[in-house]
């Protein structure tokens, strides 16, 4: 039997790959770790207890209902930063300001997280996977002061680390640090995150499409015929493309990440912006799908290469297979020269 690699032996083993390899990220992703743990306890119980599971009864900033898991999610995730001294301050999802946390030990951190606690937890009632998704970056600020907004507001390109947790049939964690792309499922048994995925790289092709097809009449047309290509018989395969939506943002990349496919969230008429968020949505999961040979894109512009103008800032997302994601942008600009 081969050995098993767990998650904190690989850490250590590749710290030498980091740029500044003081063992600081390493202990964050450590502990990002740790306390995906502790919210995987709470998500594999939140169908048996009432008090966590449901509708919190508040919004947050974007108007959304807030789950009651969102905020313990997001509850576990900062307190272990907040306590680990390599993190000065965070944004996420739920919060509609970045915290700067105020200890003199935080302050001395090196990083910041932004993060999406729970994404897709409109499915935790239904049963459905969700995630949590996070992004990591080198402050810019002075080391010892609070942390700023400028801080928060880097663009994907200047990511140090990214990552996901998927609370699927079997957690797994999947992150990259720039230097490839590696996947963990966590061994109930022993509480342990085993390397089960090594250097994962995105199919150039897939068979699968996945976008929330409602949508179709009130986006552009580019998009419109793109998906009217994935829909067409192919004589290669027998088939069209398959229609594969999950609506939790993480569990739908995942597979593609895995199988290959597009994963399109376009501008449409009621989110003219685009409905997911550029910092602790799109950005690392764009990290992620580059470091693995994919793409990601609003079909305009490159995600990574995105300057943010604020924390909860929108963006068209397309990301996936390369080859699939390069014949939508081509059939977007095609569609915007006829238009002009
Ligand atoms: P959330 O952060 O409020 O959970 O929203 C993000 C989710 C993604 O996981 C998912 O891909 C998308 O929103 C689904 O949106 P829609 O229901 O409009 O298809
Ligand atoms: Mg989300």
């Amino acid at each position: 039997m081969s050995k098993v690699t767990t998650l904190n032996e690989f850490i250590m083993d590749r710290q030498h790959d980091f740029a500044y390899a003081t063992g600081e990220l390493s202990r964050l992703l450590s502990d990002i770790s740790v306390a995906s743990k502790i919210v995987t306890r709470d998500v594999r119980r939140a169908g048996l207890v009432d008090a966590i599971q449901g509708a919190e009864g508040v919004t947050n900033i974007q108007g959304e209902a807030q789950q009651k898991l969102d905020l313990i999610a997001d509850t576990q995730f900062i307190r272990m930063f907040e306590s680990g001294g390599e993190v000065c301050g965070i944004a996420s999802e739920e919060n509609d300001d970045f915290v700067a946390f105020d200890s003199d030990l935080s302050k001395k951190g090196k990083y910041v997280v932004l993060f999406d606690p729970l994404d897709g937890s409109s499915n935790i009632d239904v049963n459905v996977s969700i995630g949590t998704i996070f992004s990591i970056y080198r402050r810019v600020s002075k080391t010892g002061e609070f942390a700023t907004i400028e801080d928060m507001l880097q663009s994907g390109a200047e990511q140090v680390a990214a990552g996901y947790v998927l609370y699927g049939s079997s957690t797994m964690l999947v992150y990259t640090t720039g230097a490839g792309v590696n996947g963990f499922t966590l061994d109930p048994s022993i509480g342990e995150y085993c390397l089960s995925h090594p250097d994962m790289k995105m199919p150039e092709i897939g068979k699968q499409y996945s976008m929330n097809e409602g949508n179709i009449n009130i986006c552009e047309q580019g998009i419109q015929d793109f998906i009217a290509h994935c829909q067409e018989y192919d004589p290669a395969t027998n088939r069209p493309y398959s229609g594969r939506y999950i609506g939790s943002l993480v569990a739908d990349f995942h597979r593609i990440l895995i199988k290959g496919g597009i994963y399109i969230y376009p501008d449409t008429k009621n989110h003219p912006e685009g409905r997911l968020r550029l910092i602790y949505e799109c950005n690392p999961l764009a990290m992620i799908a580059e470091q693995a040979g994919g793409l990601a894109t609003t079909g305009r512009k490159r995600i990574l290469d995105i300057k943010p103008e604020k924390l909860h800032q929108r963006v068209p997302y397309i990301i996936g297979s390369k080859l699939m994601v390069e014949r939508v942008v081509g059939l977007i600009e095609k569609s915007s020269v006829v238009e002009k």
